[in-house]
This record gives C-alpha cells, structure tokens and sequence, in this order.
C-alpha cells in the first residue's frame, strides 16, 4: 500500500428508495447511502486537494434524506416541471451535492473525478447551467434561501402541490438577506417552504456564537413567522418526521443539531476541517471508521 496514493472508493448508484418501504428499512438504507456517500467524498477532496469537507459531512445525512426518501425526483426525469427543488445554500458544501447527485443517478459517478479541475463542470460552487440536478447557483452565503423563497412562492402561484427545500448553514444565517427571506414567505405563507439550517455551531474560522451569535435561533424563527422545529440532524428518523409533517400554512424552519465533520473521530467539531484537506492516510482511516 503506498502511502502517498488517495484509495480509490466505489461508489455505488443506489437511485431512490421505493415509496412504502418501512421505515426501519428505509433508515437501515438511508445510513448505508450516507457511509458510502461520505466515503467517496473523501476521496474527491484528498483528490482534488481542495473542497469543504467538514460542512459535507455535517450535512450528509440531511441531504441523503431528502433525495432518497423524501424528494419527489425521478433521476429518469430531472426537468419534471412538478419536481421537488432542493437548494444548497450553503454552497461550499457544493461536494457533498455532487456526491449525492452521483449516488441518487443524477451525475455520472465517473465525473467526481473532475472535481474542481481546470474546465471541470464540477466546480467549487455549483452551478446549475453545468449540472443537472442542481437547481440554482450558490456559493456567496444568504442567496440560496431568497431562491428558494422565488420557487415556493411560484409554485403557489401555480396552484401546484410541488414542495422546496433549502438547507443553510447556521453561520450562513449571520447574512441580512435570509432573514427578509423568511419574512417574504411567512408573509406568503408559503407552507411548500421547509428552511433546514445545518446547526453545527462552526463558521469558518471559529464558532458562530464567536462570530456572530445566533440564539436563540427557534424563538427568532418564530418570531419571524415560521414553524420550527428542532432535531438530531444525523438521525434518520427524525429527520423523516421533521420533512414529512403535515403543512400548516407557515414555512418550516427544521434546526439540524449537527456536528461538524461528523462520524470521523479527527474532524467532529474541529474548525480547521471547514477546509483542511485530509491526506491519503486520513482517507484511509476515514473509510475505516465509516465501515465500523
Ligand atoms: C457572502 C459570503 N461571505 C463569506 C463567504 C466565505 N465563507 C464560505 S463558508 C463560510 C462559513 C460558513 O459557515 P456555515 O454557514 O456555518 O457553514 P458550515 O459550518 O455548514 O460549513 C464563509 C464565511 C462566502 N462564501 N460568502
Ligand atoms: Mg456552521
């Protein structure tokens, strides 16, 4: 084994989880997607020699959920005009999109290895005239959600039951314009619209409450018209209960407990994994502990 060689990891297409599958079966699966998805995002990065691994893997489990068990997206039809959108706000995490795409058959897995290469459609960012399946351009914190906020409110307009999910990150919420975001689709009472924010406490270079402190971010959310509710952010069951609740003529705010660089015993919770890259050794131990 040559240590200076970033091991090669396969990541399966695993598409959608049938509609009625049990809920058991369907967090069994959700859990085996999320290992196999962190894994081959570890490699892209250790690959690439850049990327946002720490607030990938915080948020792994949340977008798993979505594509493969709540978002009414065929990977046969990507253009359906009555999908669900899902937006990434926080668009440094632009890899575990990538990643999830690859998994749920909507990116060729093959092309992960392009990530962030001179002319690579795979870049840091993502960008949805590059992509399909990425539904708007983000990357510069606080423009996701106000998208997001455009979708909902035109699929009200429409008449049409189509739902939108957009996930930010929590030091993401220190910027104005989500904040008049939420109060456009209070206003519009846009119960399509479920806001998650990635609550891992870690901005870039230290934590949120250093940077800009937010709580208490359910009373805000309150206050500013929402219906929030608050869970585990890798727990599968909860975070099915949280997207599934019946709509109540609010917008919903779900506050995902996270942690930063979560399973991986050398990233949970350590701020310089925002961006650190980890070496082949680390891959290894990376892949090692995800298969525990
Ligand atoms: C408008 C804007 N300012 C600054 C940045 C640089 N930046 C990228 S990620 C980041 C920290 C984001 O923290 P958070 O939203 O909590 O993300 P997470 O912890 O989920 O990775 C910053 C400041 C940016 N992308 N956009
Ligand atoms: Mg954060």
């Amino acid at each position: 084994m040559n240590p200076t060689v970033v091991p090669h990891v396969d990541l399966p297409v695993f598409g959608p989880i049938p509609r009625g599958t049990p809920r058991a079966d369907t967090v069994r699966k959700l859990a085996e997607i999320a290992r196999a998805i962190r894994a081959r995002d570890a490699e892209m990065i250790a690959v690439a020699g850049q990327g946002h691994i720490g607030g990938d893997y915080s948020s792994l489990d949340i977008l798993t959920t979505l594509y493969f068990a709540v978002l009414r997206l065929d990977p046969a039809n990507p253009r359906d005009p009555e999908r669900d959108r899902f937006v990434l706000s926080k668009g440094h995490a632009a890899g575990s999109l990538y990643t999830t795409l690859a998994a749920f058959g909507l990116l060729d897995p093959a092309s992960l290895e392009t990530f962030m290469r001179p002319l690579s459609k795979l870049n840091g960012h993502p960008d949805r005239n590059k992509v399909v399946g990425v539904e708007a351009n983000t990357g510069p914190l606080g423009h996701g959600l106000p998208i997001a906020v455009g979708f909902a409110l035109a699929a009200k307009l429409d008449g049409s039951h189509r739902r939108t999910f957009v996930l930010t990150g929590d030091g993401e919420l220190e910027e104005g314009s989500n904040w008049e975001a939420m109060m456009t689709a209070a206003h519009h009472r846009l119960e399509n619209l479920t806001i998650i924010t990635d609550v891992n406490g870690l901005q870039q270079g230290k934590s949120t409450r250093e940077t800009t402190a937010l709580a208490p971010l359910a009373d805000k959310g309150r206050a500013f018209g929402m219906d929030v509710v608050e869970v585990p952010g890798h727990d599968f069951d909860a975070l099915l209960g949280a997207f599934e609740a019946p709509p109540s003529g609010r917008p919903k705010l779900v506050l995902a407990r996270t942690v930063k660089g979560h399973p991986i015993s050398f990233m949970s919770d350590v701020v310089a994994w925002h961006h650190k890259v980890p070496s082949p050794d680390q891959v290894r131990q990376i892949v090692m502990e995800l298969s525990k």
